[in-house]
């Protein structure tokens, strides 16, 4: 690794066993470079004891991030991992979807499990865009006629790309327009396709749901500008992962929003200078939900075992995932694109005891068996990849106490050779204690 092109990364010795430490008046970014599901929430979480401020950026209730806390299961969809340290505060930005029943529903939820988010806690920016009915059935109407042809995008139906879709044509209304019923009625009137699935008892309770989370909406982006001016220590949560961004993903079968580094700073409303550490997360195997290319996809029994193993299933939706080996091809490209300075490893726990473990370190056109020159651009070039795979020792386990396993140490090292980003966290099992600082 040439350490010289990682400046920020020669404060965290490989392998030292130091803990990170957030930059006071700076932001650390953590995001998915895989398809999401890397368990960044986990992450977030672990950082967030140090935090000031943990934001969301992009998304909506299509993510879903587990945490564990003492054998008991947190998932949150809309809400940032950080609520479960209540010393710091939250931030909905300004490039998140936002359903407000869902937002409510889940409030209520964390409370109920003894997370009580005050409006003194929780800031959702006044511009970030909502998701009403219409945007809902309009995914799923869309899902539906596709899934005639083959270009079922296996959405999670929560109406994210019609959302978005309406925030680029101008047409759908903001958390500030909600925040008050003449607004928002000026807004329908002024849009009058958007009443769909809002007529009389829902549109009532839509507004009784808008009055109720009034006092959260705010200027987050000033929020976290002057917080940062103030030596904050900020946290972005970024949501999905690269492989599932709009722009460069494995188009079409993404995401509706940018999730890659350089789009976060826009998604809160900070300058991007201000992030001064983008972490990435990955499984030591990788998974996919919803439809179009994976490369990696195993298949059969051990494609089920590791799917049961890993607990592989949408947090949200329920739908089995997909499993299969590490990609580096696509991580080594979306290093760079994201510019990691560190990089965290996850579930390589439940891997233990494989003997050979796959990563795919090539792509091979599967018409002329030669290897691929350049990154898929192409709907065809993804599905026409035929992965590499080479086979590493297996571990028995990932660590002994505070050391790490030699056979885990040696696939870590041909991660971080192979994309040049240095680890920086293992994960070692489901619990938020259960990881090792490298
Ligand atoms: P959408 O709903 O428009 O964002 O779907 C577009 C694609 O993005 C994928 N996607 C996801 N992939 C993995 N995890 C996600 N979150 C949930 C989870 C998903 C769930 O954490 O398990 O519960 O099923 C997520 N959200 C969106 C989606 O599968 C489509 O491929
Ligand atoms: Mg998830």
């Amino acid at each position: 690794i040439n350490r010289n092109t990682h400046k920020s990364m020669w404060k965290y010795n490989i392998y030292s066993g130091e803990e990170m430490k957030l930059q006071h008046g700076a932001a650390t970014l953590v995001l998915g470079v895989q398809y999401g599901d890397e368990g960044k929430g986990k992450l977030v979480d672990v950082l967030a004891e140090q935090a000031d401020l943990v934001c969301r950026v992009q998304g909506g209730n299509n993510a879903g991030h587990t945490i564990w806390v003492n054998g008991e299961k947190i998932v949150t969809q809309l809400l940032p991992s950080g609520i479960l340290r209540d010393n710091c505060e939250i931030g909905i930005g300004a490039g998140v979807v936002v359903d407000p029943f869902v937002l409510r529903d889940e409030l209520k939820k964390v409370k109920s499990q003894g997370y009580d988010i005050t409006p003194e806690r929780l800031h959702v920016d006044y511009r970030a865009s909502v998701i009403l009915p219409y945007h809902k059935n309009l995914d799923l109407k869309r899902e539906l006629e596709r899934s005639k042809s083959t270009s079922k995008i296996g959405t999670t139906g929560r109406g994210i790309g019609p959302t978005y879709a309406s925030r680029a044509y101008r047409e759908g209304p903001r958390i500030a327009e909600i925040s008050s019923p003449e607004n928002f009625q000026a807004w329908l009137n002024a849009h009058p396709h958007l009443k769909e699935g809002l007529e009389d008892k829902v549109l009532d309770e839509f507004l009784e749901t808008a009055e109720a989370l009034r006092p959260y909406m705010k200027d987050l982006a000033m929020i976290a500008n002057n917080r940062l001016a103030q030596g904050a220590r900020v946290l972005l949560e970024g949501a999905q992962g690269a492989m599932l961004d709009v722009s460069f993903g494995t188009y079409p079968y993404v995401t509706s929003s940018n999730l890659v580094a350089g789009s976060c700073a826009g998604g809160l409303g900070i300058p991007p200078w201000k992030i001064t550490n983008i972490l990435g997360v990955i499984k030591a195997y990788s998974t996919r939900v919803g439809n179009g290319p994976y490369p990696a996809e195993l298949f059969g029994d051990f494609a089920d075992e590791l799917r049961k193993r890993g607990n592989e299933f949408g947090t949200n939706t329920g739908r089995p995932r997909s499993v299969g080996w590490l990609d580096l091809v696509a991580l080594r490209y979306l290093s760079r694109i994201n510019g990691l300075t560190g990089l965290a490893i996850m579930k390589a726990d439940v891997l233990a005891g494989i003997e050979h473990i796959g990563i795919i370190t090539a792509y091979r056109d599967k018409r002329t068996q030669k290897e691929m020159i350049g990154y898929p651009m192409t709907q065809s070039a993804w599905e026409n990849v035929e992965p590499v795979v080479e086979y590493v020792e297996g571990w028995e386990s990932v660590a002994q106490g505070p050391q790490l396993n030699k056979q885990y140490q040696n696939f870590i090292k041909k991660i971080e050779k192979f994309i040049d980003v240095p680890s920086i966290y293992i994960s070692t099992g489901a619990e938020r204690s259960e990881g090792l600082w490298v």
